[in-house]
């Protein structure tokens, strides 16, 4: 094992992608901003708060992750990036992941998350084969202890080849590994599906993986 390889466990090479700072409207100068529509930069913000730090803008939230729109809309424009409903309605609905559920005036990220928050998802019986999309440096770590959730609450797995690849490619060159995941349930281990699609489990032992 080598834990520095890890990504989600902090290696300085290999930090996990940062927000434009809060406090100031983002500019057209900020790397990860898109000047003319100022989506990108809006839903990178939106995952950084509802999945990692709601406390960097002041707010909590519930113990299934849901944070009332009106309180976030309120906490972001006290923190300079003010947002309006109908900006944030449009996010919602045209994001090609759809990170984000909004229901009953509430919003939380779908899946991602980093703090401790409940989903509330029932435990399900996944497809008999499911993707996981990484990078070739991983690989070592991976063959030795499987695949591991590092600082999110799960594994992130797809039911395509093709998701797979582009959640890799975030890091280079994707290696899509193929995940026996009826094989993994049969043993017991529970398995969830959140709301856009992404199936989670907390562990996949070396044994599950086919490469
Ligand atoms: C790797 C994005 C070493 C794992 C994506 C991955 C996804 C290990 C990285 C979602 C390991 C964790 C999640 C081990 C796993 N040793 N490395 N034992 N076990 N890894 O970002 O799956 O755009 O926490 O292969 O599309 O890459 O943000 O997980 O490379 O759906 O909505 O450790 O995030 O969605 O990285 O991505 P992450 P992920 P969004």
């Amino acid at each position: 094992m080598t834990p520095a390889s890890h990504p989600a466990r902090g290696t300085p090479s290999d930090p996990p992608p940062k927000p434009p700072p809060l406090g100031r409207r983002a500019r057209s100068s900020d790397p990860v901003d898109e000047p003319r529509l100022g989506r990108p930069a809006t839903s990178r913000l939106l995952s950084y708060v509802l999945r990692h730090h709601p406390e960097r803008i002041g707010l909590a939230l519930d113990p299934a992750g849901w944070i009332e729109v009106d309180a976030l809309l309120a906490a972001l424009a006290a923190h300079g990036r003010p947002l309006r409903r109908s900006e944030l309605d449009r996010m919602v609905s045209t994001s090609d992941k759809q990170r984000f559920e909004v229901h009953g005036g509430r919003i939380r990220a779908a899946q991602g998350h980093s703090i401790p928050i409940d989903l509330g998802l029932p435990a399900m019986t996944p497809p008999p084969v499911l993707y996981h999309g990484t990078v070739d440096r991983f690989l070592g770590s991976i063959r030795s202890h499987g695949l591991e959730p590092g600082s999110r609450q799960f594994v992130h797995l797809s039911t395509d080849e093709e998701t797979a690849a582009g959640v890799g490619a975030r890091r280079g060159r994707p290696v899509v590994l193929r995940i026996d995941a009826a094989g993994l349930h049969a043993t017991g281990a529970p398995f969830y599906r959140a709301a856009n699609g992404v199936w989670l489990t907390k562990h996949v032992p070396p044994q599950w993986i086919r490469e």
